[in-house]
């Protein structure tokens, strides 16, 4: 298990944060074997020593900001680097803790301050840090000087899985021709896509803080506990303070329980007319003898319960209704880095829609998001990487470990979030083959050791009949492309295939279902009547047909519908992707099609019949 905790960085009283976003120096490892940075030691001197370096901004994915495609498509090391000037402070005071932290990058990282290995982590989709005090420069007036190398690769046993395939027939390819081959349907954009930066704390600190919540009647109650690091004596205070600044109860113990009377649920945005109300909870630690310190770390808190009965889905006791899309990480230039005006853009067309969920397919989605989603009531099922699990190598022990270090470290990150209501640990797994039974047994009985709250599910394109996986999960998530991947341009097919689906997976497993995918591609602009597949008409009926279909079950046992998807996205190339997959109802630039009215009339007709 993990060792210390991954509290989202925060400036306060005690703690300074000096972001390193912007520009680094960049170059990519061109030679036969990517390993020239290693063999030459980039890190130990400036990067533009040792070679030509480009601009490259952080964050970002490196793929689509240079006109060089083979830049675009490159497989292996790239290098950054950047010069930082810490303030004096941080270093002569022998009581600061400077920790550097990667947001994440794809897909794994190893990172040196001033030569020296500092951190080295795998998996492209959540946070790591280090704590750098040692390896600063000693005179305050020196630049420290940031590297970190960081590898797209993808292999059997990664999260998502991917090959490497040689192409040695020197007839038909060129010397040293590799390709990436993955299992996914998304561009395996790469680079340092969130925040860097550095954060301080003193030495003695509130290293992690876990809450779970309930209520009845009208009190509300918070379970927390708090873990320090540091001195072996601190005193603590913990005090929940409520929107207008109040406090409204307080402790001195580092775990326990705090009644709240009179309490502000966290409601979804739609099902209460004030959404996303949240606590703030301050921590305040003294630590006790030689040096007394104060560290401070204040953590949103919403107070809400979830549950899942045969039939329903419940937020604070109250049947919950997903209606909502499924999201990338994708957007022009920037392919998967972190950009604010794109995040509040899909938020305001979330709430435009009346969408009150998403799931984040198919991987942990920034933290930044997630807070948005607190704030906004906005309601997530939180996906791991764990997409593409096809092969059946993928299924033999050293997969199954990443992948239950993949969710130590989502719930670590992400078990504090209100919005958060249930785990998705895969994504249209191979879950007919024999390994995948304990292999999903193994990692759902994990996650929920992890997380004993939320409902965990995993999301399935397979037969009911033969599905190994699906025993194990809380709730039913099904992916169906009827009309589409199967008997393509047959609308009439869908209702019935649609109706068989539920009643063959309900009947069998007596569990809630959540469509959790559904939808057909749309090249905007295109039209055609009788409807055509790839043209605006075609999406707009598929949905509609699907809708029918929709309001009969949801009166049973369907709890939730997520359209694939909110935007087009890109892809790798192939013939079935028209620069990217177009199965939006918007565009990737955000603006709608045709089918997106038709999901918006729908989502506020749902919100006012179903709250
Ligand atoms: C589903 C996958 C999703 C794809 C979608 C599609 O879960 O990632 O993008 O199909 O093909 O099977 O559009």
């Amino acid at each position: 298990l993990l060792d210390n905790g991954m509290l989202f960085p925060r400036e306060s009283s005690s703690r300074e944060l000096k972001e390193l976003n912007g520009l680094w120096a960049f170059r990519a490892d061109r030679s036969p074997n990517r390993n020239q940075g290693f063999e030459e030691a980039w890190f130990k001197r400036r990067l533009e020593e040792t070679g030509p370096v480009i601009d490259m901004p952080v964050p970002a994915s490196y793929n689509d900001i240079t006109q060089d495609s083979t830049l675009r498509d490159f497989v292996g090391w790239v290098w950054y680097e950047r010069e930082v000037v810490a303030p004096a402070h941080w270093i002569t005071d022998e009581g600061t803790r400077v920790v550097l932290r990667v947001g994440s990058a794809h897909y794994y990282s190893i990172v040196w301050v001033n030569g020296v290995k500092v951190a080295e982590h795998e998996g492209g989709h959540l946070p790591f840090e280090a704590e750098i005090n040692g390896v600063l420069h000693e005179k305050p007036t020196t630049p420290c000087r940031i590297t970190i190398a960081v590898n797209n690769t993808l292999t059997l046993n990664t999260l998502p899985p991917g090959s490497i395939q040689y192409m040695n027939d020197r007839t038909m390819y060129p010397d040293g021709f590799f390709v990436q081959n993955t299992n996914f349907d998304f561009f395996n954009y790469a680079g340092i896509h969130r925040p860097v930066l550095l954060y301080t704390t003193p030495k003695t600190y509130v290293d992690d803080i876990t809450v779970v919540t309930d209520f009845f009647d009208n009190t509300g109650f918070v379970r927390y506990n708090v873990s320090v690091q540091g001195a072996s004596s601190a005193t603590l205070k913990v005090t929940l303070i409520d929107k207008k600044g109040q406090c409204v109860v307080s402790s001195n113990t580092p775990s326990g329980v705090l009644k709240v009377t009179d309490v502000n649920l966290w409601w979804p945005y739609l099902m209460h007319e004030n959404p996303g109300y949240l606590y703030s909870m301050e921590v305040r630690l003294t630590a006790v003898g030689g040096s007394s310190s104060e560290d401070v770390y204040t953590l949103p808190v919403g107070i809400r319960t979830v549950k899942v009965t045969s039939t329903q889905f419940l937020i604070n006791n109250k049947p919950f209704y997903f209606h909502g899309v499924n999201k990338h990480e994708d957007s022009d230039f920037r392919g998967k880095g972190l950009d604010w005006p794109l995040i509040v853009k899909d938020f305001n067309l979330l709430k435009w829609l009346g969408a009150n969920s998403f799931r984040t397919s198919h991987y942990p989605y920034a933290e930044e998001i997630l807070q948005m989603c607190d704030r906004h009531g906005i309601v997530v099922i939180d996906e791991c990487p764990g997409v593409g699990i096809k092969d059946i190598r993928s299924f033999g022990n050293a997969s199954l470990a990443h992948h239950l270090t993949v969710m130590d470290e989502l719930i670590r990150r992400d078990k504090n979030h209100p919005s958060v209501v249930m785990w998705s640990v895969a994504n249209e797994p191979a879950a007919e083959m024999p390994p995948a039974e304990l292999y999903f047994k193994t990692l759902i009985k994990h996650t929920k050791s992890l997380d004993p709250t939320r409902p965990v599910t995993f999301v399935s394109d397979s037969n009911y009949a033969r599905d190994k996986g699906a025993p194990f999960v809380d709730v039913i998530c099904v992916n169906s492309y009827f009309s589409w991947y199967h008997d393509p341009g047959h609308l009439e097919v869908i209702s019935i295939q649609l109706n068989s689906q539920f009643d063959n997976w309900h009947g069998k497993y007596q569990k809630p279902i959540i469509q959790s995918e559904y939808g057909a591609d749309a090249v905007p602009g295109v039209h055609s009547d009788p409807p055509m597949m790839f043209t605006e008409e075609y999406q707009k009926l598929v949905l509609q047909i699907y809708h029918n279909v929709f309001d009969q079950k949801r009166k049973q046992y369907v709890v939730g519908e997520l359209i694939w998807n909110f935007a087009d996205f890109m892809t790798a190339q192939g013939i079935t992707r028209v620069v990217g997959n177009k199965k939006g109802i918007f565009t990737r630039q955000r603006q709608p099609k045709s089918a997106a009215f038709i999901l918006k009339e729908r989502y506020w007709r749902l919100a006012n019949e179903t709250g």
